[in-house]
Formats: C-alpha cells, structure tokens, sequence
C-alpha cells in the first residue's frame, strides 16, 4: 500500500481519516483478490467493500481488470490562513476567525495554537477560546491542513489581550468584522431549509468593511441573535443598527420587512423596511427586563408576518443610559473626517478635537434626539493626526 498516515489519523481525527480514504478509494468498479495477512487465505472483493478490509489485507492482482487507479499522492500542504483576525469577547474569552487558504486538494482543519501550545483542531474557519485569566496577552497562530496529514506553515500571529473585566450590556462584534460564531452570534429560523444566513466579505457593508445577511429564498422568519445580559433592570435602551435590504417581500398584507428586534417579545423596529432600499440606520428604544437579560436579533420577517428576499446588517449595538462612544464612520472630501457620536439622547454633549491628548478644542454642543448622530470635521484636512472625544455637559 506504501501508505500509513491514513491509519495514523484514524481515532483522533476521524474526518482527516475519511479525507484521506476518500482521496484513495478506487473509483472503477469490479474487484480485486486479497490476501488476509492473519490466515493467509485469499479471497474476492468488490471495489465498494474495499475501504472497510484494507488495513489487514494485502492485494495482489485485480478483477476484472488490472487498473486500479491511485491519484497522485498528496504531498503539498496548504498555504498558511490569511488574513487571521482576533477580537477580546469579555474577561475571559477571545474570538477567532480567518478564511480558508488554498490547497492543491483541499483543506480539511485547522489546528489553533496559544502561545505555542496546540488547543484545538477544528473544521471551522473560527473558534472561541475561553477560560482565560483577565488582562492576559495572548499570542495565536493558525495552522491548515489537508486530508493527508500536510500542515501548512503558520500564519501570522495575532496577539489580543483579554480585557479586565466583563463590560455588561453590549453586543460582542456587532460590527462582524470576525465570524459571527466565534463572538456570541447565532441564528433561528423558521423553515431553515429556505434560508441562506451569509458572513459577507469586506466591502459589502456600504464601507470597507464586513457585515452580515439573512436571505429567504422562500417566504421565512430568519434572523442572527446575540444574548446581551448586565443590564439594569428598568431603565431605558436603544438597539440600533444599518440595514440594507434587496427585492424583500411580504405575505399579503403584512407590515414588518427586514427588522431589529428583541427575539421572544413583541418589541421590534418600528419602519417598515421592504423592497430593495439602501443601507439606513435604525433604532428600537426599550426598557430592560427584570431579568437583565435581552436577546437581539437582526430578522428578516416576524412571528406570523413572513418575508421572502435578502436583507444584510451591520454596526448592530445596545446604547445605555450612561453610554458615550465615539466610532469612526469615514471620511469625504468636502466634509472631512466622520465619525459617529453613540449617546443616550436627551442629553448634553459637547465634541472637542486635540492634535496632542493636552489642549482640547471644542468642535461642536449637541443635545442628539436619537442615539447616534453622524459628525463631521470639515478642518481635520491637511498634516497631522486628531484625537477626538465627547464629554457629558
Ligand atoms: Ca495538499
Ligand atoms: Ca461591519
């Protein structure tokens, strides 16, 4: 046979195993005569029995016909994963995604290393390690390899740091520039065989960057969900997000589209978000529960109100009664750097600009109506880098 690793893998890495059994089966019908090594009688099988007897037989000559083909073996291993990107989840967690490299036969898993220790193999593109101290430094690199044991070299190694603690009351990359599942994100559907859940690549949000997509290909009620717990009980929220949606339409006489929402309450955006329309912010005040517990969903269609077509969402966040933040949104020529103020609204805030983090500049007073409000500096042209900040008045 002149080839063991099959049989190396087989009981630890059993889909390696299948990779490599698949590449070798002969692909001709008939059969061939073996020989058992235990009793030394020889005997007939057919080609489609062979995968289940080759480890204690030898074959000596084929039936009917003398050609069993054996593919080239598989020698060369993947290229290394590229890009590998990593994210501080909480305390005690760190999510990891990175894309599928190429192979000359095809990759089959991955193996994760933490700072140089093997944790895991997996078949995933993405993996959530956990258990982790607070404030830890973390230093990983991603391996691939194909179904006959060749590992890649490995990847560029990420380091992320855990933070000090977990910060309650906000979604976990609910900008998707990881895998979703590999940061809290998952999905429901109702009649999942007719829907298409996407992790879309950068540059399809409207910007540079990732975002994600429900598609229904029959009418549905589909949507990601991420369980966002710590809230204070009683007081005032805002969910809100961008959506996009393309050729979405509803049963007959229904009124919700694509929609933010908190899953198993009747509590959802307010548009009503249909056809093909571009990426629009929306948002959905709420007070927190008893239970400090919400789930969040991104949902195409509602409980009774089914929608067939694509919606994508990006930028998906719960904004506190306490929250200031500052995310940056872009930059045009005649409007200069933009970012976005995230505040609970009702409030005042005044935005100032500083070249050095000492003298600050005031840019702008605002008191925002909704919990995000765009901002532009039309003098952040020109030479030099600015920092930028918000401060409750
Ligand atoms: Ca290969
Ligand atoms: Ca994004």
């Amino acid at each position: 046979m002149g080839n063991g690793k099959g049989f190396a893998c087989y009981g630890t890495a059993l889909d390696q195993f299948y990779a490599w059994w698949w590449e070798h089966l002969p692909k001709n019908g008939g059969g061939h005569v073996a020989t058992d090594l235990g009793t030394g009688r020889q005997t007939t099988l057919l080609n489609t029995w062979w995968p289940y007897v080759f480890d204690i037989n030898t074959f000596t000559s084929t039936l009917p016909a003398p050609d069993i083909l054996f593919p080239p073996e598989d020698v060369l291993p993947p290229a290394p994963p590229d890009p590998v990107l990593g994210i501080a989840l909480g305390a005690s967690r760190i999510g990891l995604s990175w894309t599928e490299p190429a192979d000359d036969v095809g990759v089959t898993r991955y193996a994760v290393y933490r700072d140089g220790v093997l944790i895991r193999k997996t078949v995933v593109p993405y993996l959530t390690d956990s258990r982790l101290a607070p404030r830890s430094h973390h230093t990983y690199v991603i391996r691939a390899c194909d179904g006959s044991d060749n590992e890649s070299a490995p990847s560029f190694p990420v380091e992320i740091t855990t933070l000090a603690s977990e910060v309650p009351g906000q979604v976990i990359n609910g900008g998707f520039e990881i895998h979703p599942g590999a940061s809290g994100w998952f999905t429901a559907a109702y009649r999942a065989d007719q829907v298409r859940f996407g992790w879309e690549p950068p540059g399809t949000a409207g910007n540079p960057t990732r975002c994600v997509s429900v598609e229904g290909l029959q009418s549905t009620d589909a949507g990601w969900q991420q369980q966002v717990d710590g809230l204070v009980p009683g007081k005032s929220y805002w969910l809100t997000g961008r959506i996009r949606g393309e050729r979405i339409v509803l049963d007959e006489g229904r009124g919700i589209g694509a929609n933010l929402c908190l899953a198993g309450t009747w509590d959802h955006t307010g548009e009503l978000l249909s056809g093909t329309f571009d990426w629009r912010r929306v948002t959905l005040p709420f007070v927190a529960p008893a239970s400090g517990t919400v789930t969040v969903g991104a949902r195409l269609g509602y409980w009774g109100n089914i929608a067939s077509g694509k919606a994508w969402f990006d930028n998906i966040a719960v904004i506190g009664p306490q929250d200031i933040q500052l995310g940056a949104s872009g930059w045009r020529d005649d409007e200069g750097f933009r970012f976005e103020l995230m505040a609970a609204p009702g409030r005042g805030y005044k935005i100032e600009r500083s070249a050095d983090l000492n003298s600050w500049q005031e840019l702008e007073h605002l008191t925002p109506v909704d919990p995000v409000t765009e901002i532009s500096d039309p003098n952040s042209s020109g030479a030099g880098m600015f920092y930028y900040r918000a401060v409750l008045e």
